[in-house]
């Protein structure tokens, strides 16, 4: 038996919720049928087979919102159905969230995967322009989750919502200037499929960067829940830190400005200090 290669280069890039392995594929003189691979938990000693691909690329799902180190290796099988001998292993652990390691110090919504705490939810989106007519202007203290802060947050993309650009401001108190840089969590049960497009984000008014939004389902304008089994909702969960450099004592105000893309659907936004 002709053993293919194992592949080489093998990494792990941790996310929230999710592990992303990369390695280098075998030369194209090798008939490749699929790559398996091959997951330790920690402290295990053997390793399961977690899935087959084609790509040299694979990511673990589902991973939870605390940190976990596991083991990984990538086994080549051939058009003949020979195997490699294992590559070398690697250890890579998904990210911890935010929610998890900080302390929260203004939040809208509950980090629960889903968003029916929120106003309009689940369904009503065709209100927005009614409803929020000024978009969302809130004030964390005073305002309401289910009567100010909408679902979902439209884009210029959204003929719904006037097919215009739509900002979200978001105020909040601190009782003094931030030893530690402070971080956003600002997490989805869903976004548009192909157009989720991104927001700029600014905070007491000096423009920090410019936020991404994952592809989604486009389900999340009518359904609010990801946690039953079968949800049809692509949930995705953005974490940034923000410069303490950036914060004052007394109110301060974070400005997301979406200029391109259709809508995202909140599962929860939120400012959390780190311990
Ligand atoms: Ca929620």
């Amino acid at each position: 038996m002709n053993r293919p290669p194992a592949i080489t280069q093998l990494r792990g890039t941790g996310d929230i919720g999710t592990l992303t392995l990369d390695w280098k594929p075998v030369s194209w003189a090798t008939v490749v049928d699929h790559y398996a691979v091959y997951v330790a938990e920690p402290g295990a000693t053997t390793y399961t087979l977690l899935g087959k691909t084609v790509y040299p690329h694979f990511v673990h799902r589902g991973l939870g919102f605390t940190g976990v180190t596991r083991s990984y290796r990538v086994v080549t099988v051939d058009a003949a159905g020979n195997r490699s001998q294992v590559s070398r292993s690697v250890a890579a652990a998904n990210k911890t969230s935010v929610t998890i390691s900080g302390q929260p110090i203004a939040r809208v919504g509950f980090y629960d995967g889903k968003g029916s705490e929120l106003a309009l939810s689940p369904k009503g989106y065709a209100e927005y322009p009614t409803r929020f007519p000024s978009d969302v202007d809130y004030t964390y203290g005073t305002s309401v989750p289910s009567v100010d802060w909408s679902y979902l947050f439209p884009g210029p993309a959204d003929k719904w919502a006037g097919t215009k650009n739509h900002t979200v401001t978001f105020r909040f108190d601190l009782t003094a200037v931030p030893e530690q840089d402070l971080d956003l969590a600002l997490w989805l049960i869903d976004s548009h499929a192909s157009i989720p497009g991104s927001a700029v984000l600014s905070v007491n008014g000096a423009e920090v960067g410019r936020l991404a939004f994952a592809n989604g389902a486009t389900k999340g304008s009518t359904i609010a829940d990801t946690t039953y089994p079968g949800s049809p909702l692509k949930p995705s969960y953005l974490e940034t830190p923000l410069s303490k450099a950036l914060f004052r004592t007394g109110q301060n105000v974070i400005e997301l400005v979406k200029d391109e893309g259709s809508w995202i659907a909140y599962d929860a936004f939120g400012v959390y200090a780190r311990k």
